[in-house]
């Protein structure tokens, strides 16, 4: 098919319409072979209650890239004429209020590169049905409110596949001919298509058990490839932890018998929460000191979590459609966030997650994708999946904890698992159970359901006179596609005051009599005031402390009160964040170079903080980061990218040269095992690089040749392969010898060498692309060497030639035709063209439409590109 000639169908979410068929049973069998696969299905089917009319329409199955074998109602094989195969659906005209459908289908597992359906993955089957695989295993309702109760039994040969997994729990196991054999499961639960998993293969298994607040006892089972036992330790610790914090916090038990996780390579994303049997990309289970960064740690830590959050929100309660996709991903995304909180340092938490919103949320929302969180249609469903839906969405639901407290917040979960357990929901069914539980009425707080963009919130304070003052807020929202113009939304904003020697600056508000130190101000229209009266004399606003909402905040300070703030702000996140409104200020300014007395308030503000011996070292690192260029892009709406770039560079060094002493000493003065220690040492080592690396070399050489932890060895890697010096191939080659056998290690040794902010790195990475230990097959090979390059090395990525532009499109088109959800995640990368000068929109146009006159150009990327160039 030419693609001049697509024409994909737009799905809206005003078109809903409940299915007219329930399946109440599905009852599959799989008989796995070296070449292909047998699926044979029997549907006990019947209509849906809730359907009133008296016409039976024909029913309709989702099904792609099957080879049909046989179709039967009731016991009898229909004939050709009886019903209609296409190339996405199945279509039988005349059906009953209630029969058994009965189909076999063939399909190609070991074909599969798409990775979505059943595939195979290092010799194992596995499946990957969210959001629509499952219709490329067999005909089926393949949408969520469709919850069937699922037997299923698998067979293959005994001696590849000892194991067979599905959901739920085993029932009979048993030997057949040839050397084959079977197992049958059975998920008591009934649940949507997309939560079906099933995984055959022969894999070494760490168990472990977890009792119950009820006291049973669940099985837990964690596999993974021969061989890497040794790597699983973490994990499993991270699952029995997750348990114990949702029976804790939420009252929330674990219903089967049996958890079982199981580790593949070859996966588009993080995780998948199937009932009873995740499975997971590699990276978010493998971890020991030795192949893993704390950064990773923490990563499998928040994965495990997030999978087994789902099992009440998503699973147990889930989506009634897949726009309401938010109402489990929010959701499950906060219940993370809350868990990491507890587990490691709030503050530090609180700024990652931040950091994720401002770079990667905000440019979305501001970008030709910009959706809200509850999406109003879409051509390909897998585009969703995004920092919106997921992050601004956890943002949301933040909202409401912070609006009704741990308790009413509480409350509120409560009442929506009481009204809604087994069932398939609304983002609008979370909201009433929230309003309910606390009598609440929150019309406008929907409004956060329906609009995309970012609002923007001016505050300006003004003192008139006698300690009394009067914070003005006014807040607005650009246009974002198919919106013009936005309500207002309800945007609580927590506030403090300093004042001018950078203590915390008591007040009160005008309608109490109580002395504070902190308010809550929650903002429902366009206009509003707050007065307030203090005793002291200058004050300087903390605003949106901790982000209480996710919006972009704008207050007019001057340098010396972000000094101030960043020297002395109670609230850490806000202390942080004010150390990034200065350089965010100074690098954004309209000057070509940042200017000397800048630089001094600068290093002055560093030197000051990092002496402070109250403050943890994990804060200390993050607060002398610079801001992530991808945020200072995002945050604008034009940008002269030359500039920001020279600027950045400007800054970093100065920051490394005028301190250099103090890195030196931080570094060899910083000796604690811990990760914030860790964390702290390895931003002095790249410091005291970008000083001077001829100088440095030497330490950072050592560090990698000695390290007993990859979070070091991986740094100096990382500042070695930065760095200028003509030797440093040594070390790179070093690296790979010793790690050559670890796949995850080999995707850190990639992604080190795409950073360096050199015209050369084009070649290079292009070169990695052909290195033996890459394979375009591979999503995190993928990530690592591609979407490592054009997120971390801006840079280059954004380089005059075109040539960064050039190389992502070639990606794009060779992975359309492998795996198209990979293929359209990066030519997401493209959305922020129009922000940047004509020669490099020009470029990236002529890459876009490139891309768009590709034959059999997947939906996915379709969907992306062609949003881009409208
Ligand atoms: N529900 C999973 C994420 C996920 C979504 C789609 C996938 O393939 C298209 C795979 C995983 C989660 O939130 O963890
Ligand atoms: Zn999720």
């Amino acid at each position: 098919m030419k693609n001049s000639s697509k024409n994909p169908t737009v799905k809206y979410r005003k078109d809903y319409r409940p299915s007219q068929y329930l399946i109440k049973h599905t009852d599959l069998k799989f008989q796995l072979f070296d070449s292909h696969t047998l699926v044979n299905s029997e549907l006990k089917i019947e209509k849906n209650p809730l359907d009133k009319s008296d016409v039976l329409e024909p029913l309709v199955l989702d099904g792609l890239e099957l080879e049909l074998q046989q179709v039967s109602v009731d016991g009898n094989e229909l004939s050709k004429d009886e019903y209609e195969a296409t190339d996405n659906h199945l279509t039988i005209n005349n059906v009953s209020e209630k029969f058994t459908l009965n189909l076999q289908v063939k399909i190609y597992p070991q074909k599969n590169k798409s990775l979505e359906g059943l595939y195979t993955s290092g010799g194992k089957f596995c499946t990957q049905c969210e959001a629509e695989g499952f219709r490329k295993i067999t005909y089926y309702l393949d949408r969520p409110e469709i919850m069937s109760e699922f037997k299923v039994r698998i067979e293959g040969d005994k001696a590849a596949y000892p194991l067979l997994l599905s959901n739920g729990n085993p029932l009979t196991r048993g030997d057949m001919s040839d050397g084959r054999h079977f197992v049958e499961w059975h998920d008591p639960f009934p649940k949507p298509s997309y939560l079906f998993a099933l995984v055959a293969g022969d894999l070494d298994c760490l168990t472990d058990s977890f009792t119950t607040m009820s006291g049973r006892e669940v099985k837990l089972e964690l596999y993974v490839d021969k061989g890497k036992l040794d790597q699983c330790r973490f994990a499993m610790d991270s699952l029995i932890e997750s348990m114990r914090w949702d029976e804790e916090k939420f009252g929330r038990e674990y219903d089967l018998d049996l958890y079982m996780i199981v580790a593949v390579s070859d996966f588009n994303m993080g995780a998948m929460e199937n009932k009873g049997l995740n499975v997971f990309n590699t990276k978010y289970v493998l971890a020991n000191k030795k192949t893993a960064t704390d950064a990773d740690f923490e990563g499998v830590e928040r994965v495990i979590a997030h999978e087994y959050f789902h099992n009440w929100t998503g699973n147990r309660v889930t989506c009634r459609d897949w726009f309401q996709l938010s109402l489990k991903e929010g959701l499950t995304v906060f219940r993370d966030q809350k868990f990491s909180e507890d587990m490691q340092s709030k503050a530090v938490q609180r700024i990652d997650q931040v950091k994720i919103i401002r770079s990667s949320q905000f440019a979305e929302d501001s970008g030709p994708m910009a959706h809200s969180i509850r999406p109003d249609s879409y051509i390909e469903m897998n585009n969703f999946y995004t920092v919106t839906v997921y992050n601004k969405g956890a943002e949301v639901i933040r909202m409401m904890h912070t609006l009704l407290g741990e308790q009413g917040f509480r409350a509120g979960m409560d009442l929506y698992f009481e009204r809604h357990d087994g069932q398939a929901v609304t983002c609008e069914d979370f909201i009433c159970a929230m309003e309910d539980a606390n009598q609440k009425d929150w019309a406008l707080f929907r409004n956060w359901y329906r609009q995309a963009g970012t609002p923007e919130v001016k505050v300006q304070l003004e003192s008139l006179g006698n300690g009394k003052f009067e914070l003005q807020f006014a807040q607005s929202c650009p246009a974002t596609p198919g919106q013009e113009t936005k309500k207002p939304f309800m945007i609580p904003v927590k506030i403090g005051f300093i004042n001018a020697q950078g203590d915390v600056a008591k007040f009160r508000l005008s309608d109490s009599d109580d002395v504070c130190g902190e308010t809550l101000f929650v903002m429902t229209e366009e206009n509003q005031t707050l007065t307030i009266h203090s005793d002291n004399e200058v004050l300087i606003p903390s605003l949106l402390r901790d982000f209480s909402a996710p919006v972009k905040l704008k207050f007019e300070y001057d340098q010396s009160q972000l000094a101030t703030l960043f020297a002395s702000d109670p609230n850490s996140f806000n202390r942080w964040d004010a150390g990034q409104s200065l350089m965010t200020k100074i690098l954004l300014n309209n000057e070509d170079e940042i200017s000397e007395p800048d630089l001094e308030i600068l290093k002055n503000s560093f030197a000051q903080l990092l002496g402070d011996e109250q403050l943890d070292n994990s804060l200390k690192a993050l607060a002398v980061i610079l801001p992530e260029i991808s945020s200072l892009i995002g945050r604008s709406e034009k940008i002269n990218v030359d500039r920001l770039f020279n600027k950045h560079r400007q800054l970093k060094k100065h920051i490394g040269q005028s301190l250099e002493h103090t890195w030196f000493s931080i570094y060899n003065t910083t000796s604690g095992d811990q990760p914030s220690d860790r964390k702290l040492r390895n931003v002095a080592l790249d410091y005291m690089m970008v000083a001077n690396d001829e100088q440095h070399f030497e330490l950072a050489a050592t560090q990698q040749t000695r390290a007993d932890n990859m979070t070091d060895e991986l740094s100096a890697l990382q500042t070695i392969a930065n760095s200028t010096e003509g030797y440093k191939s040594d070390y790179i080659n070093q690296f790979y010898q010793k790690w050559k056998d670890e796949e995850l290690v080999m995707d850190k040794w990639f992604s080190a060498q795409v950073i360096n902010d050199d015209e050369s790195i084009i070649e290079h990475v292009n070169a990695l692309l052909n290195h033996e230990k890459f394979s375009i097959e591979n999503p995190n090979k993928v990530r690592a060497v591609i979407t490592a390059f054009i997120s971390g090395n801006l840079p280059q990525f954004h380089n005059a030639t075109g040539a960064g532009y050039e190389l992502l499109a070639d990606t794009i088109i060779r992975l359309n035709a492998i795996n198209p959800q990979i293929a359209a995640g990066l030519s997401k990368q493209f959305n922020q063209w129009k922000k940047l000068d004509g020669k490099r929109q020009a470029l990236i146009k002529e890459q876009l439409e490139r891309i768009k006159a590709v034959d059999n150009l997947s939906n996915d990327v379709y969907e992306v590109v062609e949003k881009s160039l409208n």
